[in-house]
């Protein structure tokens, strides 16, 4: 296995690419230096991150000339993600960057709109299938399935024109292709012993470690034989060639996992209701509802498309050299084959010792314990509203300075998640003049109850509110609105945004629909709902009433009311996609 080991963005999954070869049952090395490439039976270069990072250090290194060298040998290459863009000729994503250019076809980025003028989320994150082959090869080397899902992120692609022939240079490659809205890529691309795929097998669950087994399995005469049957080029625009409706992602169902010490020390996932999580009863202790990794396992075989722990502590307890949440983080990805989210104390902290560490750095030791996605709570409320002051004033709003900024130039925007937990703060509509009485900078964050979308609207007539933002887990309330604050975390460089609701959390009474739609309507990241789900149909309804991409519960989960595949049948029954899985991996 080969790393781009200067880059700290080819770090951040290659635990979960090692956790999932040693869990198929092989052996790898890690490449340290040139002459390490002689000894490669076969080669993985895993990756995310920036196209011109990665080939910059590849040619700087000297390991790009030695990497080609390998694959004019004919022993097997598999490149995933960054991998499999560095073999493209250049890409748009870093301007004067060239790739090895073994595929002489540029990488482009997504258009973050539908030609009928429909948003598109932009990094395209989440499960989306590979479909019609491209010339396929010999059966003995077939890697990729048709009917599977994998798990993708990242913002550029190798985008196919729509009138694709013979003559366009991708055309000498078996490949698959998967559409992201209006717009076809290649998904997996295979010519003799060269493979790669744009999804993560590593994070694609049973399916994803089925086509890694696949591979490691074949023999290397098997993977480098050449193309055997000859298909017509694709046309895209044949509506049979179109799978799925909708962008092609599906539906991601989140699981979460409150974890926070209880009072004899031991850590426990827990969970609150409006973020209270202790008992009712008169001793008051912290609820326990399991084991956080034992717990994460059981969500994975049950299908969950990604889990998120939040170190709910965090903002006590923040010695990186003594966080225990490292160790969950490091237990859970040996078993867990899915996007592994870590939430809680994201920030520049101070060890007991005295030694600072960056908010980078503590991102950097979850992601090499082999988390994929850090989220960032309460310090993002502060980056922002400090952002807004600097405007104010004239200055430059970024200082490049903020967890959110150094930790997505580091890793890739999608590696950093913001999670936001707003609170309704309920206006006096008594007088004909209220509107006055909201200030104007949170007026595009109101709503009136007569025209709410909830369930409970019945209960929120006459009334009016705003959402507020919180940090400290709801703590301490900040001049901040949710529509303030989820554009300013996109403009600092996060991919994604979590929303919670203080007013819904734990109460099952369905996900905040005017909440969601708003923030949902004010960026270009894709948007996790949470908080207040009670029952299958919620999710049903949070993916039709908002377009969410994904929609995040605990308490129903935690405590076996839904079952997550219960969630899925009942979602997929309403038209959404969902990725249906082998339970049994
Ligand atoms: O501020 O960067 O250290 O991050 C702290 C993180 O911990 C934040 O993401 C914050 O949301 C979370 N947090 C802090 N205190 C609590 C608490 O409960 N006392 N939990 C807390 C937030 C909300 C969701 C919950 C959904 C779904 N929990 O995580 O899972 O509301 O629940 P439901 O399906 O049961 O309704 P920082």
């Amino acid at each position: 296995m080969v790393v781009d080991r200067s880059s700290m963005r080819g770090l951040a999954l290659t635990a979960s690419l090692a956790n999932s070869i040693r869990k198929l049952g092989y052996e790898f090395e890690w490449i340290k230096d040139a002459s390490d490439f002689d000894k490669a039976d076969k080669l993985l270069f895993p990756g995310v991150g920036a196209f011109g990072q990665a080939t910059n250090s590849l040619k700087a290194s000297g390991l790009g000339e030695h990497l080609l060298r390998y694959i004019a040998s004919g022993r097997p290459y598999f490149g995933i993600c960054i991998g499999l863009q560095v073999l493209f000729a250049s890409s748009t994503e870093s301007e004067g960057a060239t790739g090895l250019n073994v595929i002489p076809f540029p990488i482009t980025k997504f258009k973050t709109s539908e030609p009928n003028g429909q948003r598109k989320s932009v990094p395209h994150m989440g499960w989306n299938r590979s479909w019609r082959a491209w010339k396929p090869e010999a059966q003995d080397a077939q890697l990729m399935r048709e009917e599977d899902d994998y798990y993708f992120v990242h913002s550029y692609a190798a985008i196919l024109p729509p009138n694709m022939d013979e003559s366009n240079p991708v055309a000498d490659f078996t490949y698959t292709l998967a559409r992201y809205g209006s717009e076809a890529f290649i998904s997996s691309v295979k010519r003799g012993n060269v493979f790669g795929t744009q999804f993560h097998p590593e994070k694609s669950g049973p399916a994803g470690l089925d086509l890694l087994r696949r591979w490691l399995e074949a023999s290397p005469e098997s993977l480098s034989a050449p193309p055997t049957a000859h298909t017509p080029p694709l046309r895209l625009s044949d509506p049979s060639s179109t799978p799925r409706s909708g962008t092609g992602l599906t539906s991601r169902i989140v699981a979460c996992l409150d974890v926070r010490s209880n009072d004899s020390g031991d850590l426990v996932v827990t969970k609150g209701d409006q973020y209270d999580v202790r008992e009712k009863d008169s001793d008051r202790g912290v609820r326990n509802l399991g084991k956080p990794v034992e717990l994460a396992r059981r969500y994975y075989k049950d299908g969950a498309d990604e889990v998120c722990f939040l170190n709910i502590t965090s903002f006590r307890s923040s010695a990186l050299l003594d966080q225990p949440m490292l160790e969950v983080v490091r237990a859970a990805a040996e078993t867990v084959f899915v996007p592994l989210t870590i939430g809680g104390g994201i920030k520049d902290t101070v060890d007991p010792d005295g030694t600072a560490r960056s908010a980078l750095e503590v991102a950097g030791a979850y992601f090499r314990s082999g988390a994929d996605k850090v989220s960032i709570g309460s310090e993002a409320v502060i980056a922002v509203e400090e952002m807004l002051e600097r405007e104010k004033r004239g200055e430059p709003a970024l200082t490049g300075k903020t967890g959110i900024e150094t930790i997505s130039k580091g890793y890739g925007s999608q590696a950093v998640v913001v999670s936001i937990d707003p609170r309704r703060v309920y206006v006096d509509t008594s007088s004909p003049d209220w509107i006055e009485s909201v200030p104007e900078a949170h007026r595009p964050c109101l709503v009136i109850g007569d025209k709410s979308t909830t369930r409970t609207a019945s209960e929120e007539k006459g009334k009016a509110w705003w959402y507020q933002c919180t940090i400290s887990g709801g703590r301490a309330v900040k001049d901040i609105d949710v529509i303030q604050l989820a554009q300013g975390v996109e403009r600092l460089g996060a991919g994604e945004v979590l929303l919670n609701s203080i007013d819904r959390d734990g109460t099952g009474k369905g996900f905040d629909l005017d909440l969601i739609n708003l923030v949902r309507g004010a960026v270009g990241i894709p948007v996790v709902a949470s908080s207040g789900a009670g029952s299958a149909d919620d999710f049903v309804e949070v993916f039709r009433e908002t377009g969410v991409e994904a929609a995040l519960a605990a308490g129903i989960f935690h405590r076996g009311e839904v079952g997550l595949d219960e969630v899925k049948i009942s979602v997929e029954k309403a038209g959404q996609a969902v990725r249906r899985c082998d339970l049994e991996v």
